[in-house]
């Protein structure tokens, strides 16, 4: 049997908040609820999760370098940071893994800054607009593509 996969999930700035305000944009279930989500289909995939929030840029940064060697794939909502941060996008890009980005709201139809992210173009898909099924059409997606490059 080969080792099961590996998938980094990271949550952004603010996230922790989920649940708990704006249910309109963001829905109601909470950070923990996305965790529970997340590995009941990573146990229906065969595949093994770690994940991370961080509300500070440099600790994300941090957590995706120590991605390599300990995940093959990176799963992340970069929240805010999606259309600020050079910063994270460099830290994924150094990594070498194949990112998903992920938005539990539809970001094109939003306020108009959200509509950049420096993140999509180093990612092998982005998902958003579903709440929190984003994050199980993204763990598929991922874990999809991995395997058609047969990781
Ligand atoms: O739709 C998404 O998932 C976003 O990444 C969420 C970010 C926003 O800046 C992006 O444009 C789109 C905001 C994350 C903050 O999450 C909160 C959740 C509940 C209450 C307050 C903030």
């Amino acid at each position: 049997m080969p080792d099961p996969l590996r998938i980094q999930v990271v949550h952004g700035p603010n996230l922790n908040l989920l649940g708990t305000r704006e249910p309109d944009v963001y829905g109601s279930a909470t950070l923990e609820d996305v965790g529970a989500l997340l590995e009941a289909r990573a146990k229906e995939l065969g595949v093994r999760l770690a994940s991370f929030q961080s509300n500070h840029e440099g600790e994300l940064v941090e957590h995706i370098q120590r991605a390599v060697g300990e995940a093959d794939g990176i799963l992340i909502n970069p929240a805010g940071l999606t259309h600020t941060s050079v910063v994270l996008r460099d830290a994924l890009l150094a990594t070498g893994l194949p990112v998903v980005e992920l938005h539990l709201s539809n970001v094109h139809a939003r306020e108009a800054f959200r509509r950049t992210s420096l993140v999509s173009d180093v990612a092998v898909g982005v998902v958003c607009g579903f709440g929190v099924e984003s994050y199980r059409l993204g763990l598929d997606g991922l874990v999809t593509h991995l395997r058609a490059k047969g990781a």
